[in-house]
């Protein structure tokens, strides 16, 4: 690897499963900053990240990582660039049964993009089980439209191994 240790950021709408990400991938509990949703729940979600998520990981080859997720709502996107600031990657983190994936993968990347150009970038999308009509191409396209192509993949953000082959894609975009 050609760091020392790097800070990885999850980004993405509510309820995508960044949070759940980065708990899944630390041995620490992480910091979290949870707090009730001001719109009433979203389904059984009561809580949602109001400023920011931290925890650090170890890949299996020692290399230490800072993982940081976004709040996701458009009321505290004043957080992205503060949250941003350092990062060698950012993952793309949306929820697969959301009528509105193909708009938000659209804004989640261009607010990104205007706040850093450098930083790798995947798409991970979530609960593809809870959703029949969920299509890759329409994603794809979506992902053409913002500009150079950005490796998209499916997983659950509850499961380990999905999470951490979803990390290893981040930084092997990375040089
Ligand atoms: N069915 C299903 N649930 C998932 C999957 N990935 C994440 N979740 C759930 O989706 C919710 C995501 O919430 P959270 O991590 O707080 O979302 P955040 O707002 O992006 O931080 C949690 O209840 C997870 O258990 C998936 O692939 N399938
Ligand atoms: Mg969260």
């Amino acid at each position: 690897m050609a760091f020392d240790s790097a800070k990885l950021v999850f980004a993405g709408p509510v309820g995508a499963g960044k949070t759940t990400a980065i708990r899944s991938l630390s041995d620490f509990a992480p910091i979290s900053t949870e707090m009730p949703m001001t719109d009433g729940p979203m389904g059984d979600k009561t809580t949602t990240t109001v400023a920011l998520d931290f925890a650090p990981m170890l890949l299996d080859d020692g290399t230490p990582l800072h993982l940081y997720g976004l709040p996701g709502q458009e009321h505290f996107s004043h957080m992205r660039a503060i949250v941003l600031e350092g990062a060698v990657g950012v993952i793309v983190v949306l929820p697969g049964d959301s009528e509105r994936i193909s708009d938000e993968c659209e804004e989640w990347i261009r607010s990104i993009r205007s706040i850093t150009e450098n930083a790798g970038l995947v798409i991970g999308i979530t609960k593809t089980d809870l959703s029949r009509g969920f299509r890759m191409d329409s994603i794809r396209q979506a992902v053409r439209r913002c500009g150079p192509a950005i490796p998209v993949f499916t997983f659950d953000a509850r499961d380990r191994e999905q999470t951490t082959h979803l990390v290893r894609a981040l930084l092997l975009t990375l040089d």
